[in-house]
């Protein structure tokens, strides 16, 4: 009994990737042949993203052969009032004194709410005499973990409110295979449960912030196997920076072009083009590099290139450089080592010429 779990999808209206992503998902749990998907909170981006979004959840989860279940958050927890209706095998944990059963294993789960350390400690520990533990239990949960020291930016755009936060501690007489966990948008990360079992961040399914940079992952996790982080192909953010160097002579807009056309197909790059060029030997001002470097990125740049590069021409004409760079030449130095001794140069240069 496979269970794919994910969480922080924040659907909106007019974000289409989001939706993207969420197909990917309900795919992927078909391609896995999973008994459940679960979202463990911010389904939705805000409460009333949900009231009008409704309709089309129920066609975009519809099609599975799975059970979906979902845990509200602390941007969607107002959005699932008893009666409404979400689509086809689709359940939602409004309450943790009632879990979804899953074949042989049981769901629980912490719907978000504002609550003080001693009144969530106290709760698991009735949760805990409500568990069976000769089955296999699921803890859904929604929120931060401590032990995990985040930075704030970590959980996406959330101010300086402490959501829900909890401790590996909190869970120990729990008979838990998993926490299922959600809010920590940057990646994907795991901890071991003082009781035996594991706690699971599976990061956000696409990106919500820049911060969330690198491929996206979901979690598929099965009784008697390790936990399998699986790559997603949807939309995130990447930071890009070419590095010049002065003593090439290859274009530095074919460079970038190159691995703008390498990086992945969903990704959105911050560019950094960094470094000095020798605009002699290229035939190129810097202002022509920077429209050149403005004109190559389209679609796959997520924001205005950071060009902090510099055309150094007017050093490496210089008589002493030069010369410098042929006494260099004779020496019996790697030619790596030599290319690090003249940028050095370069750079000693630079300062003494302005
Ligand atoms: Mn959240």
């Amino acid at each position: 009994m496979a269970i794919l779990h994910t969480a922080d999808l924040h659907l909106a209206e007019d974000k289409e990737e989001n939706w993207a992503a969420l197909d990917e998902l309900v795919s992927l749990a078909g391609a896995h042949n999973v008994s459940g998907l679960v979202i463990s909170g911010d389904l939705f981006d805000h409460d009333a993203e949900a009231e009008k979004l409704r309709s089309r959840l129920r066609t975009s989860l519809g099609g599975g052969d799975f059970q979906t279940v979902i845990l509200p958050g602390n941007h969607d927890h107002r959005a699932y009032r008893s009666g409404l209706y979400f689509g086809e095998n689709v359940s939602v944990i409004n309450s943790w004194e009632e879990p979804v059963r899953l074949e042989e294993a049981v769901i629980w789960g912490l719907p978000y709410e504002q609550i003080s350390a001693e009144r969530l400690v106290g709760r698991l520990r009735e949760m805990a005499a409500r568990m069976d533990p000769d089955r296999p239990n699921y803890l859904l949960f929604h929120g931060e973990l401590l032990d995990a020291y985040f930075s704030r930016e970590d959980m996406g755009d959330e101010g300086s409110i402490r959501y829900m936060p909890a401790r590996l501690s909190y869970f120990e007489r729990l008979p838990l295979q998993y926490v299922l966990a959600g809010h920590f948008h940057s990646r994907y990360a795991g901890w071991q449960l003082p009781g035996g079992g594991l706690f699971i961040y599976p990061g956000s399914p696409v990106a919500i912030t820049r911060r969330e940079t690198g491929i996206r992952k979901a979690n598929l996790v099965s009784p008697g196997k390790d936990p399998l982080e699986i790559s997603l192909n949807t939309c995130h953010y990447e930071e890009m920076v070419i590095d010049l160097d002065p003593f090439s002579s290859e274009s530095p807009l074919a460079i970038i072009g190159r691995r703008l056309k390498a990086a992945h197909r969903k990704a959105k790059i911050f560019l950094t083009v960094q470094g000095f060029f020798n605009g002699s030997l290229l035939g190129l001002t810097e202002r022509e590099l920077a429209e050149g470097v403005k004109s190559l990125v389209g679609e796959k740049l997520a924001g205005e290139p950071a060009l902090k590069f510099y055309d150094v021409r007017h050093i490496m004409e210089d008589d002493l450089f030069r010369q410098f760079e042929s006494r260099l030449d004779e020496t019996e130095l790697t030619p790596d080592h030599k290319e690090r001794v003249k940028e050095m140069l370069i750079n000693a240069f630079r300062v003494v010429k302005t």
